[in-house]
């Protein structure tokens, strides 16, 4: 059975458009743009592999691209076979070959071995007689396992300037031997040639047009006039050369990548293009075992005005203490814990934020969004199991292992220091705080947290210092069920338009969790770590950072 069949569309009635491909790429576009149908060009084919129109490919160089385009989309893929690959005995392998790989059918011209494309001046330009062509078409008739595979006709007498009257004696010819629909090919500049051969034919199978000369020709008058298929056969080619002529000269004369970033596709765009969201959906499938390290991003991307001048021309995570930055602390503890696949998210002073294997993605609207906003730049990190650091916090590595040992979907850092320093009357000043209350508050002078740590019932800046049992110190992990949830969570919210979901903080969306039911735990620590939110905090990291 054919894969995706054409006749059914061609039987439809009105005019079916076909979109000319080169690769699995170009195809998917045309797919994406709602064409109806693929035509596997052989001048984009060739023009791409850097050679002329004019069988210098074989067929099996030929297959192989137009295997990769019918892997690619779901629509029909019509093959442009050229001549067959030489007589009605060749034509019988080439029928069975594009046939197994799945196309819809193959378009067989009259050009003679080697055929010279249509459009080429000058050159040789010599067409097999016409019962040689008919028996070619039979051949391939007799040659295809499934009847709704197309045998499409071509004849090039227009273009070898041999009148209409040759043109149509031959698409006779080839409909009696059985094609299923003929291509008149004309290199006329308007649409009057055509127009006259569908004047004077019988209509017995549809009619195929390739508007390139003639590119005025609307699908209204194609249709007026009995075609039933219009194949725009090279335009995406020759788009893609423009584009890619333009994006290159302007990087040459530049010398930077800046001067073309704005009108060319995203990286993100390529991702979804190739399939990058399925391939991580199999990675998890397939290749986890649960005891390959997380993904971490580290959030930097924040600018706090408390911190001036310090912060004046580096971001937070940038400054050094004892001649190492934050942001370096933190990569060489995940480094030793074996996480190397790291993300920091940039925005103050992003041209500042620089430390060797990691990746940098930007929130450059970091002055009017929130953390929740910034973890979301980083998305494409979020497919599995990932640790969440902010981008200012110095803390003992001993503390990322007992993280990484967490067996939760979702466990938190939390200090417990606080909630003894409060009641000792030494709880710090400034804030506000994330703070957390736990299902099983510290009670008295010593306490065990229960297997798989503590349930967080509430957490944020909102938890009063004196209800609160600990700290969140800006450090998490997600397993991959737990970064569903978070994903989940933020699509519901972002899907029901939530006020202030740009703004949402990372104890906001662990909240909007808890209250969905989701378990968030708490791996407790005492002391052990720093943040740097005022200089005093900048003073006191280097008094007690040991070098
Ligand atoms: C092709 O795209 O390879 C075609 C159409 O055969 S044309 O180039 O117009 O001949
Ligand atoms: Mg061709």
């Amino acid at each position: 059975m054919t894969r995706a069949p054409l006749l059914p569309l061609l039987a439809r009635g009105d005019l079916v458009l076909a979109a000319g491909a080169h690769d699995a790429l170009s195809a998917k576009l045309a797919e994406e743009c709602g064409f109806d149908a693929i035509w596997a060009s052989g001048f984009g084919i060739s023009a791409v592999q850097g050679v002329p129109d004019a069988n210098i490919l074989t067929l099996t160089e030929t297959l192989e691209a137009v295997r990769r385009i019918v892997d690619a989309v779901r629509i029909p893929v019509v093959a442009d076979c050229d001549n067959g690959y030489g007589n009605a005995i060749n034509v019988i392998r080439t029928v069975g070959e594009f046939e197994r790989a799945g196309a819809a059918g193959v378009c067989i011209e009259d050009n003679d071995f080697p055929k010279r494309c249509s459009f080429y001046a000058g050159v040789r330009r010599d067409l097999v007689a016409v019962d040689e062509h008919a028996r070619k078409i039979e051949a391939a008739t007799a040659a295809r396992r499934d009847p709704g595979f197309a045998v499409i006709a071509r004849t090039e007498a227009l273009i070898a300037g041999l009148g209409i009257d040759e043109a149509l004696a031959r698409a006779r010819a080839y409909a009696a031997a059985g094609a299923d629909a003929v291509l008149v090919h004309s290199k006329a500049s308007d649409f009057g040639e055509l127009a006259s051969f569908a004047r004077v034919w019988d209509g017995r199978v549809p009619l195929v047009a390739v508007p390139t000369t003639y590119p005025g020709v609307t699908p209204a008058e194609l249709s007026g006039a009995g075609f039933r298929m219009a194949i725009f056969a090279n335009q995406a080619l020759r788009a893609a050369i423009v584009a890619m002529r333009d994006a290159l000269g302007e990087i040459r004369r530049s010398g930077q990548a800046e001067s073309v970033e704005q009108r060319i596709a995203s990286l993100e765009d390529v991702y979804a293009l190739v399939g990058v969201s399925e391939l991580k959906a199999n990675e998890q499938r397939f290749l986890f075992t649960g005891s390959e390290p997380p993904r971490a991003v580290i959030l930097a991307a924040g600018f706090e005005p408390q911190l001036m001048p310090l912060i004046q021309d580096r971001p937070k995570t940038m400054l050094e203490v004892k001649g190492r930055t934050i942001l370096d602390r933190q990569v060489a503890a995940l480094h030793g814990c074996g996480v190397r696949d790291v993300t920091v998210v940039r925005g103050y002073q992003k041209e500042c934020v620089a430390a060797a294997g990691v990746r940098l993605v930007d929130n450059d609207r970091f002055g009017e969004t929130g953390e929740l906003y910034s973890l979301m730049r980083a998305r494409d990190a979020l497919g599995g199991a990932f640790l969440l650091l902010y981008g200012d916090i110095i803390f003992e590595p001993s503390i990322l292992a007992r993280l990484l040992a967490s067996r939760a979907d979702i466990a938190v850092v939390v200090d417990r220091a606080f909630h003894d320093a409060y009641r000792a009357g030494l709880a710090p000043t400034g804030g506000p705080f994330d703070l957390v209350v736990t299902e099983t508050p510290p009670n008295g002078r010593r306490f065990v947290a229960p297997d798989g740590g503590s349930r967080i019932l509430r957490i944020g800046p909102e938890v009063a210092p004196a209800d609160a049992h600990g700290e969140f110190i800006g450090m998490a992990m997600f397993s991959a069920t737990g970064a569903a949830a978070l994903l989940r969570v933020h699509d519901e919210l972002a899907g029901g338009r939530a006020e202030g979901l740009e703004r949402a903080s990372m104890t906001h969306i662990l909240q909007a969790l808890i209250d969905r039911g989701q378990p968030v735990s708490a791996v407790d620590i005492h002391q052990g770590w720093m943040e740097i939110d005022s200089f005093d905090d900048y003073r006191r990291a280097w008094a007690e950072v040991a070098r």
